[in-house]
């Protein structure tokens, strides 16, 4: 009696430090590329929801930025972001990196994760670094900590233990209707999606303070004939050395980061896509309230 079984849905937040692989979790588990990926923390400044749609239920996973001790605006109001987002989920899954053990800022989430007062399941992730054994000190603390549903040992990279995470996950959601037409995998815009893979490009390629410098705005997205859609974004940065970094020499980061980013948009766009990119120099954006709202972190 398949058609008679209950249908479950809900709202399912991912919590946890910066680089703990959150947004490959959500990759995983959505089985699209919803969240851009690097090995720099910080990278996703968003919430950004991936939905996976089966014939039994409707999941809503949140995809939230590493919460962290802020040093600027932009770390504030990100953080800010993640912690909102526990308000209003049904489920919680809370990412430990097992190679970095537990750590003050994951005793701080810990914390939020009490206060919710939500189920929860707690992760020990990047298990593929580690021996198993490893994991074992804690998933003990973990359990001391809060009294998780479950505590999984994962490897969000390669796979493991995925299919027991979103077994236990749609275990705990409630019976609920269908939020999201079939199709649909993330609440973010086209317009959106290729501004992050913009930025993932550039993250990739350059070091040190600026990625943390870096953000997009799409400025012009115009479908033409032919299937083809012209784009114009900027990248933009926060000093003048910067922008000398990701032009490059004669020009060849930014053709690097315009070529890298085009093959990933025309893959998800299924169209042509004619690539601008300029990069512009915004001095101190991330301590600029009118930056961050122009940019959309705000
Ligand atoms: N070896 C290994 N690497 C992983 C695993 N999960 C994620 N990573 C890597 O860890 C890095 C960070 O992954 P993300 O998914 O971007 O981490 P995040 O928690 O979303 O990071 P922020 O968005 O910065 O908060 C990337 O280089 C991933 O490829 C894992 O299970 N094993
Ligand atoms: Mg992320």
């Amino acid at each position: 009696m398949a058609d008679k079984k209950t249908f479950k849905s809900g709202f399912v937040a991912i919590i946890g430090r910066p680089n703990v692989g959150k947004s490959t979790v959500l990759n995983r588990l959505v089985g699209e590329k919803v969240a851009i990926v690097t090995q720099k923390p910080e990278t996703t400044r968003n919430k950004i929801q991936g939905i996976l749609t089966r014939d039994d239920a409707q999941v809503v996973f949140i995809d939230t930025p590493g919460i962290h001790k802020p040093t600027n605006l932009l770390g504030k109001q990100i953080t800010q972001v993640a912690k909102d987002v526990l308000i209003e989920v049904d489920l919680i899954v809370f990412i430990l990196d097992v190679t970095k053990g537990i750590t003050s800022e994951d005793m701080i989430i810990f914390n939020l994760v009490k206060a919710a007062k939500k189920p929860a399941i707690l992760l020990i992730n990047k298990i593929d670094l580690r021996s198993k054994s490893l994991a074992l000190p804690l998933i003990e603390e973990g359990a001391r900590l809060y009294d998780f549903r479950d505590i999984i040992p994962t490897s969000a990279a390669n796979g493991d233990n995925m299919d027991a995470l979103l077994k236990k996950v749609i275990e705990y959601l409630p019976e609920g209707p269908k939020y999201f037409p079939d199709s649909q995998f993330t609440d973010k815009t086209e317009q959106f999606m290729v501004g992050e893979m913009i930025r993932e490009k550039a993250l990739e390629l350059t070091h040190e303070e600026v990625p943390h410098s870096v953000a997009v705005l799409i400025e012009e997205f115009t479908e033409r004939p032919k299937k083809l859609v012209y784009i114009r974004a900027v990248i933009y940065v926060e000093r003048h050395s910067q922008k000398k970094i990701l032009v490059g020499h004669k020009g060849q980061m930014l053709k690097s980061i315009g070529e890298s980013a085009r093959r990933d948009i025309q893959k998800f766009l299924n169209r042509h896509a004619y690539l601008e990119l300029w990069v512009k120099v915004h001095e101190n954006w991330r301590k600029d309230p009118n930056a961050l709202k122009m940019l959309g972190y705000a």
